[in-house]
């Protein structure tokens, strides 16, 4: 029995095209952070804020998973064990590659939120600040999605998980942003193995006790071939 927590951000996702944020040319080198993934800056221009994830709804409608979705997804179907992933993405990658147990702990572009009385609904593909929300009527629809400042879904499950499992792994993050960055540093704490995938060493990389560095579409598939041979 080997409980695997696994922890992905925008790098699983780049190898099927979607733009990661502190690439050159990633989100947010077109928009500041706290114009499009804030409270603050969806206040400001909520239409701008809607445009912003239309756009990335749109980018992940023409996506595919890769083999590096599909390797979590055999290692989740195969192996005897939990296999949890813990996503920081918004896109729906993880699903469409076969993942059955994901925890989307920044929200999801495939889900819409009212602000005004947190009613959550089934996203449309496009959204606007003039949306009806079903229940209350009025229109303060966002998507939900985490911005900064906000508290990230399901922490207290994600500890449990980090406390219950075996093996931890943080996939193409850069562990920039908390609490998710201080994830390895917790399982570490509590003698879980700890393994990195990532192209170069991440801001955390001293809370992993293994390191595989190359594209996780190469790297993952042979990481789940030795795990379901062990
Ligand atoms: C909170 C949804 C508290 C939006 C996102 C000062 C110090 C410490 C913390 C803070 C601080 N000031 C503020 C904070 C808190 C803040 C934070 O951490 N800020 C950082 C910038 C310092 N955090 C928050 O605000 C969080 N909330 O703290 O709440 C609280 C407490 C009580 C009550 C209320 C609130 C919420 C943060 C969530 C923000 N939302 N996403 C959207 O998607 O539009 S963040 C977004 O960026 C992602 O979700 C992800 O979490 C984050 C980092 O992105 P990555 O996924 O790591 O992507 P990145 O581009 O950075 O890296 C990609 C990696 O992949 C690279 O390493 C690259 O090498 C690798 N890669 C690329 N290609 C490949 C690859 N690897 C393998 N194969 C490849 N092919």
């Amino acid at each position: 029995m080997t409980n695997i927590v696994i922890l992905t951000g925008a790098g699983i996702s780049a190898e099927s095209g979607l733009g990661t944020f502190r690439a050159e040319n990633g989100l947010w080198a077109e928009h500041r952070v706290e114009d499009v993934a804030t409270p603050e800056g969806f206040a400001k221009d909520p239409a701008l804020v809607h445009r912003f994830y239309n756009m990335r709804r749109a980018e992940s409608a023409k996506a595919s998973p890769n083999a590096a979705h599909e390797a979590l997804a055999r290692l989740e179907a195969r192996l005897a064990g939990d296999v949890t992933v813990v996503t920081q993405n918004v896109d729906d990658l993880h699903e469409r590659g076969g993942s059955q147990s994901i925890i989307h702990m920044h929200g999801a572009l495939a889900g819409s939120l009212c602000a005004a009385c947190e009613h959550r609904w089934p996203s449309a593909f496009e959204t606007t600040p003039q949306d009806d929300c079903p229940s209350c009527g009025r229109q303060h629809t966002r998507p939900d999605i985490v911005w900064f400042g906000e508290m990230p879904y399901q922490m207290e499950r994600i500890y449990q998980l980090i406390g219950q499992a075996d093996v931890f792994a943080a996939i193409g993050t850069s562990g920039n942003v908390y609490p998710a960055a201080g994830f390895a540093h917790e399982a570490r704490r509590l003698g879980v193995h700890t393994v990195e995938f990532n192209l170069e060493p991440s801001m955390v990389v001293t809370d992993f006790v293994e390191t595989r560095y190359g594209p996780a579409t190469e790297t993952l598939p042979r990481w789940v071939d030795e795990m379901l041979e062990r």
